[in-house]
């Protein structure tokens, strides 16, 4: 049962690669596209159906790739425009898509259009970024930049005595998107990757493009967040269907809004009518929740609240470049990471990994003079490079690496996790192989069927759920608890997978359920 009745993205798993921590075969430390195509067979067996790359444009790299100085180049620490052509050929005779990371928001202060702009108040590109007038004593608004954080969002330059808006650091001066000229020449850009063959984009802090244009103050009770978490405008929503339409202009191709608010109703407002604005964005709240019932119980309605109810694609993250690994936020133990794995490939919509969850990962211990990351290195740990052999190096072609790796990097090397059963791998391969062959787990909707003594379970089906249609049905059973708990209704179930590495598969679940344990489940027969 593997018809696909809509769009690819609406059934697949999205894998996101940091490249500068993926794999290293040029030698100098840093990941590149060639450790990306060797690392295919791995991404391919893995069972996921499309990579998702963090930027891998020119960049002075002072955000690590998010400071673009080329939008239509590949930086050549990672690189060159060959070695990504044949990147998307090898992952697409996989039939693996792949999805850029693009970065609208902000330019990097090197980017040639800005050196103009910067050049004089009457270059031709002077509009292309945001200048204010004024003296260095006064800010043209209230607004702090995100990295480091607590600072204005506006940097003074004396060649022209002006400000310019920055949301995150001084190197990332935001682009003007009311200025037309501005979206003709990034949607080339998107044309430029789309005629190459990509088949879609992330698209970074996308519900920043549209600024107030009288640059107003946020309320005094917000303005110690950074600005970026702030804006929403309506404006944004004109420029978001504008890139819409250049992506509609090739088949099947996805637009990922990184709409980097806390509610999901204003995240759901950019998918704008279901088929003018975003095919997908992020729903950060549910990653910043705790790993509880409760919280899970209210991720789950709030999807179908704000997102199935009218007919937009939920999505679903728990770890990512910019916040600690899910299973070092949920205190480290690997049944409760294990679990998590359960339970986010049994939720219904599209699931996101990042690298290295496949492999359990925790963040890497970075010592305060190894820090790299703008944001104060918060971001550091969770960037550690992905250790693929056992034994020292873990298959980088270098010496060193720009981060440290994680804890214990042997013990979860791929090459270690690849050659036992009861790995963390294997459960992930193990779960995305059930996943693709049931409509009810790529395509089904969701019903909660048991919510209290810490336990949370739905079902997922198509074709309703009665059991002698033969329909595809499948429950999934979290038990967020540390203790072994009865779960009445289901005792006749067949386990399919368990996030216990004991638990055999096709066990009975006869209602028990091990400390920390996830579960799908099937009907009797
Ligand atoms: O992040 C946007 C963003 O606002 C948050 O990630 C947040 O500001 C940050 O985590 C604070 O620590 C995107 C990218 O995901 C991030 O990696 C970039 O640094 C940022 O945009 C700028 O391009």
């Amino acid at each position: 049962m593997t018809t696909e009745p809509g769009p690819w993205w609406r059934s697949a798993v999205i894998y996101q690669i940091y490249p500068r921590s993926f794999r290293d075969t040029s030698g100098n430390g840093v990941g590149d596209l060639r450790g990306i195509i060797d690392g295919l067979d791995h991404i391919a067996t893995l069972g996921v159906d499309a990579i998702w790359l963090s930027p891998v444009f020119t960049s002075p790299m002072v955000d690590h790739g998010y400071d673009v100085a080329d939008y239509c180049d590949i930086d050549p620490s990672f690189g060159t425009l060959d070695d990504f052509d044949e990147l998307v050929a090898r992952a697409h005779d996989r039939n693996l898509r792949v999805i850029l990371d693009w970065v609208p928001n902000h330019s990097s202060d090197a980017h040639p259009w800005f050196v103009e702009s910067r050049s004089s108040r009457d270059n031709p590109k002077r509009d292309w970024y945001h200048w204010r007038d004024g003296t260095p004593d006064r800010l043209p608004n209230n607004w702090t930049r995100a990295f480091p954080p607590d600072e204005p969002a506006w940097t003074w330059d004396a060649r022209t005595d002006a400000w310019y808006l920055n949301l995150f650091s001084p190197e990332q001066p935001d682009l003007n998107w009311a200025n037309p000229e501005v979206r003709l020449a990034m949607a080339d850009t998107l044309r430029f990757w789309l005629d190459r063959g990509v088949d879609g984009f992330r698209i970074d802090v996308v519900h920043g493009l549209g600024k107030d244009p009288a640059l107003a103050d946020v309320p005094e009770e917000v303005a110690g967040l950074p600005a970026v978490a702030l804006i929403d405008t309506e404006l944004t929503h004109d420029y978001v269907r504008e890139i819409r339409s250049v992506i509609d202009e090739y088949d099947d191709r996805v637009a990922i809004g990184e709409v980097f608010l806390l509610e999901s109703a204003r995240i759901a407002k950019y998918y704008g009518t279901g088929d003018d604005e975003l095919h997908l964005a992020f729903n950060f709240p549910a990653m910043f929740g705790p790993w509880e019932a409760e919280a899970w119980r209210r991720n789950l309605d709030g999807a179908e609240e704000h997102f199935t109810s009218k007919g937009f694609q939920t999505t679903w993250v728990l770890s990512n470049h910019d916040n600690p690994r899910h299973r070092t936020r949920f205190g480290g133990d690997e049944a409760v990471a294990r679990a998590a794995a359960v339970l986010l490939l049994g939720l219904p919509g599209t699931p996101f990994l990042y690298a290295g969850e496949e492999l359990g990962l925790e963040d890497a211990e970075v010592p305060p003079e190894a820090i790299v990351d703008p944001s104060g290195g918060r971001r550091d740990g969770c960037r550690a490079p992905i250790p693929w052999t056992i034994g020292p190096g873990h298959g980088w072609a270098s010496p060193g690496t720009w981060l440290p790796f994680p804890p214990e990097a042997d013990e979860h090397s791929v090459e270690a996790q690849s050659a036992d059963p009861s790995s963390t791998l294997a459960l992930y391969r193990r779960l995305l192989t059930l996943r693709s062959a049931s409509d009810a787990l790529r395509l089904g909707g969701h019903e909660i069927v048991h919510d209290h003594d810490g336990v949370l379970a739905w079902r997922r089906s198509v074709g309703g759920t009665d059991d002698t249609n033969g329909a595809d049905d499948v429950l999934v059973a979290v038990n967020f608890t540390s203790e072994p708990v009865v779960f009445e209704g289901f005792a006749d179930w067949n386990s399919l997978v368990s996030s216990h590495p004991d638990r055999a598969v096709a066990q009975v679940v006869g209602g028990h359920m091990m400390p920390d344990e996830a579960l799908w489940a099937a009907p009797p027969r």
